[in-house]
């Protein structure tokens, strides 16, 4: 396979003024003509014309109305073109009904529609496929469907046929096209200006009582971003569309958006809080990237993060403003850690700007993504927030309508600060996360904290140099008051001291306070001094860190010494449970036991081969005596947090759940289920549904339930995708795997759906003491899967491997068994180049 690098990029030797497509659209034999306006690009002398295209079947091709015969190859078109501007005519056809791989134009339940990022649009037609080529697209489609849907504004339409105009240009990347029997649930919105705008969200039949959250979502949206950020809608529609086979969430297409089902149908009875609030972030999402994305797109797809950072930075805005801002950043957090501090830390770990990639599709990471939104989460805490807002409306000014690159990004802030950014570019250039180890000094009444920054070596990055790291620290007097307000210090060398003055007495210190910089922190600390800060730091997300660090440190206790649950945690919990002025939420994630993979990484970071059982084990221990220290209180609690009244989805009553949801777990523990069994039979309402059925699932009953649950359930597909994985990430270890396979024998596994191979396959990969367990079986039926997805899926299996990517973590007997496995799936004949990069990079 052919490796493409960030240092070789030119651009492309024509611009392209129009591109004119019809569609005649048939499930085997969709014909797609194009009219393109070509013109030599006066930036570049390169005039050699290749055109991107695959699996296009060529009928014809004209130079300005004059046949040609191009050499064409599996990758694309060549031939002579006119040194002036000249119009290109195709003809190509194409076979949507057997796409199976989800990208360009393809078939979903009798439903035409497209997925064109990254490299989509050549699977439809013949096009210099790349962000850097912006142009102003004319659609026509011609199709017996009620609904006819493209990019931009409608221009005409019959009774089989509608035309589009899309006046922004625009790169191929962000082409739509969407045909089939479709319901618009509707409404409208009027901009800061006053502009009219249409919305529609399209939905298959049956589903349309599941569109007004994500309506009202989207309206959300459009006013923040009007409001936060100045940006204002720029088209007369703005549509979106619910697909129920997607590869990933969502994709942001210039006015046509369209959805994983999963990410927009919302509804009390079958959606859970969590399923709400990410359904809001991602319609966000989605819509935000109208600015940031869209108007200003990348130079080229190293240039990811441009648009994909800035874009998670500006949805988690967006819900920390419309929830708890608190709560948020606690769950941004344990999601960082959980699955991108695991891929910086082991051999798939590249730089939030790769340099080089076989297949884009395998960089669409929570590297560039979410360390992503935290390198300009960093940025805006270093500048701070006035210059964070000028420099982003100098970002919208000067970069609107280009596809730009992070040097422009960059360039902004210098412009508008006057500082010099060279070194906080590291971050974009330097895998891995940064150690910062911190000691501390107390003499004469000045308090000195020493911070030592050093990141480990990663593929293809022996050497690391320091980077700027913001470091947000508060100092606690003894009776638990502020002695210093937060501080934004600047940790630029690789160690480097800060001395607070005129101090009466030792303070505590609040370090790396709102997780200021995505990096680890290594302190020794008492478990003494993290209880205190439990109870006092005024910074939330330290005061849940403390209580992490202690749930941590019981464990890991636990499981290296044998030590018994630890007392002086237990303690500390149950006054934190018990502080009723406490936000419910935040006391339900202070109750959230650390993730099993946090306990092997932290683990292994300590020289100790993690053992999954060992960690299941413990936890299982913890939580049947936290059930029994906090037993007088849970009745109360769990009352106390039921929410009276019809469900809502709104911040309070899901923060309330999140709590009511921990106390049911715990009290599970004590009554062998009675209390989830009755919350089962009497909830209207599915986060107290499947709460209760996670509850059962979880101490190893429920089959009653479970089967209750699928033949309420049998007809919702969102559901069933919940029915499938329940089953699998609350089993026990020694069951995982066969739950798992007969699961996949079950008449409504599809294997072609990405939701339901996920639910079944991606519940296998976070079951930790499930899918490691010591028989091996979960590893070869992951592996047996992936092998038979990849000739129809490579995009959805290539993303699965990475359940693979911590094996070095583990031991030797692990590891044999994982490295099997690998193996066999290096070794598949006609493996897609995606999988083959997935493994071979893990396999390292
Ligand atoms: N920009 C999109 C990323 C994307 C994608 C979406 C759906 C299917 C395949 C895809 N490949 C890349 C989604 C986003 O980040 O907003
Ligand atoms: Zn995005």
């Amino acid at each position: 396979p052919t490796t493409i690098y960030l240092k070789d990029y030119t651009p492309f030797g024509y611009v392209v003024d129009s591109v004119h497509l019809t569609f005649d659209l048939e499930p085997h034999s969709t014909r797609v003509t194009s009219r393109i306006a070509f013109a030599p690009n006066t930036e570049t002398t390169d005039r050699s014309f290749f055109l991107h295209g695959e699996q296009l079947k060529l009928i014809s091709a004209k130079i300005d109305g004059i046949a040609i015969s191009p050499t064409v190859t599996e990758q694309g078109l060549s031939c002579d073109v006119p040194n002036a501007p000249f119009t290109w005519e195709t003809v190509v056809e194409i076979d949507p009904a057997n796409n199976t791989a989800l990208e360009g134009l393809y078939m979903s339940n009798g439903m035409y529609c497209t997925q064109c990022e990254a490299e989509g649009f050549r699977k439809i037609t013949f096009y210099p496929d790349r962000p850097d080529v912006m142009a102003v697209f004319t659609v026509r489609i011609n199709g017996p469907h009620p609904v006819l849907l493209s990019n931009g504004n409608p221009v005409d339409a019959g009774p089989h046929w509608a035309e589009w105009h899309d006046p922004w240009p625009k790169p191929a990347y962000l082409f739509a096209l969407v045909a089939g029997e479709l319901l618009a649930h509707s409404s409208t919105f009027t901009t800061v200006s006053g502009k009219h705008v249409d919305l529609n969200l399209y939905v298959r039949p049956g589903d349309e009582g599941k569109c007004a959250f994500g309506m009202e979502a989207l309206k959300k949206s459009m006013i923040w971003d009007e409001q936060v950020y100045g940006r204002e809608y720029d088209l007369d529609v703005f549509n979106i569309v619910a697909v129920d086979d997607f590869n990933m969430g969502a994709m942001e297409n210039k006015g046509l958006n369209v959805f994983n089902s999963s990410c927009v149908l919302a509804s009390p009875e079958t959606s859970t809080d969590d399923n709400f609030e990410r359904i809001e972030a991602i319609i966000a999402h989605e819509y935000f990237h109208n600015w940031t994305g869209n108007r200003i797109t990348c130079r080229d797809w190293f240039q990811l993060c441009l648009k994909e950072g800035l874009t998670v930075f500006r949805d988690s805005q967006f819900t920390s403003d419309l929830r708890s801002a608190p709560v948020k950043r606690i769950r941004d957090v344990i999601d960082l850690r959980g699955r991108q501090f695991a891929e910086d830390n082991g051999p798939l770990s590249h730089p939030v700007r790769p340099e080089s990639f076989q297949e884009i599709n395998n960089f669409y990471t929570a590297t560039v993504y979410e360390k992503g939104a935290e390198v300009i989460g960093m940025l805006k805490r270093l500048v701070g927030d006035a210059a964070y807002c000028e420099a982003v409306d100098l970002y919208f000014a000067r970069h609107d309508g280009q596809a730009c690159t992070i040097e422009d990004w960059l360039k902004v802030f210098e412009d508008t600060t006057g500082r010099d950014l060279t070194q906080f570019k590291r971050w974009y250039s330097q895998a891995g996360t940064p150690r910062v180890n911190v000691t501390e000094d107390w003499t004469d009444g000045t308090y000195t904290l020493t911070f030592t920054q050093s990141t480990p070596a990663t593929p293809g990055q022996p050497h690391k140099d320091p980077r700027v790291i913001p470091i947000a620290v508060g100092l606690l007097g003894s009776n638990g008051d502020e002695v210093r307000k937060t501080e934004m210090l600047e940790l630029t060398e690789a160690s480097q001291s800060f001395s607070f003055d005129g101090l009466s007495s030792r303070p505590t210190p609040s370090i790396l306070r709102e997780f200021s910089a995505p990096v680890i922190l290594e302190r020794d600390s008492t478990n003494a001094e993290r209880a205190f800060l439990l109870a006092h730091d005024t910074d939330p997300f330290n005061r849940w860190e403390a209580g992490n660090a202690l749930a941590k440190d019981a464990r890991l206790n636990m499981i290296i010494k044998g030590a018994a649950p630890d007392a002086d945690y237990l303690d500390a919990l149950q006054k934190l449970v018990r502080d009723d002025d406490l936000d419910p939420g935040f006391r339900a994630l202070v109750l959230q036991p650390p993730s099993a993979s946090d306990l092997a990484q932290t683990l292994f970071e300590n020289e100790h081969a993690p053992d999954p059982q060992a960690i299941y084990d413990a936890s299982e221990t913890m939580a049947q005596t936290l059930a029994q220290t906090l037993a007088d209180s849970l009745p109360r609690l769990y009352a106390a947090t039921t929410v009276e009244g019809p469900y809502q989805p709104d911040a309070v009553g899901a923060s309330n759940r999140m709590l009511n949801f921990r106390m049911l777990a715990l009290l599970s523990r004590l009554d062998g289920g009675d209390q989830a069994a009755q919350q089962f039979a009497s909830a209207d309402n599915m986060t107290l549904q499947y709460a209760a059925l996670v509850c059962l699932l979880s101490i190893d009953k429920g089959a009653e339930q479970n089967q209750a649950f699928f033949y309420q359930w049998k007809d919702d597909r969102l559901v069933m995708d919940k029915w499938f994985a329940a089953q699998v990430a609350f089993a026990t270890p020694e069951k995982t795997a066969a739950i798992a396979a007969t699961l996949t024998q079950h008449p409504l596994f599809d294997m072609k759906n990405p939701n339901r191979f996920r639910a079944v396959m991606g519940a296998l990969a976070m079951n930790h003491a499930g899918f490691h367990h010591i028989s091996g079986d979960a590893y070869s039926l992951l592996a047996d899967w992936l092998i038979k997805l990849d000739p129809l899926n490579p995009q959805t299996t290539a993303r699965m491997c990475s359940a693979f990517q911590t094996w070095k973590r583990y031991d030797a007997d692990r590891q044999a068994l994982i490295k099997i496995q690998l193996d066999r799936i290096a070794a598949t004949p006609d493996l897609s180049r995606d999988t083959t990069e997935m493994i071979t990079r893990i396999r390292e």
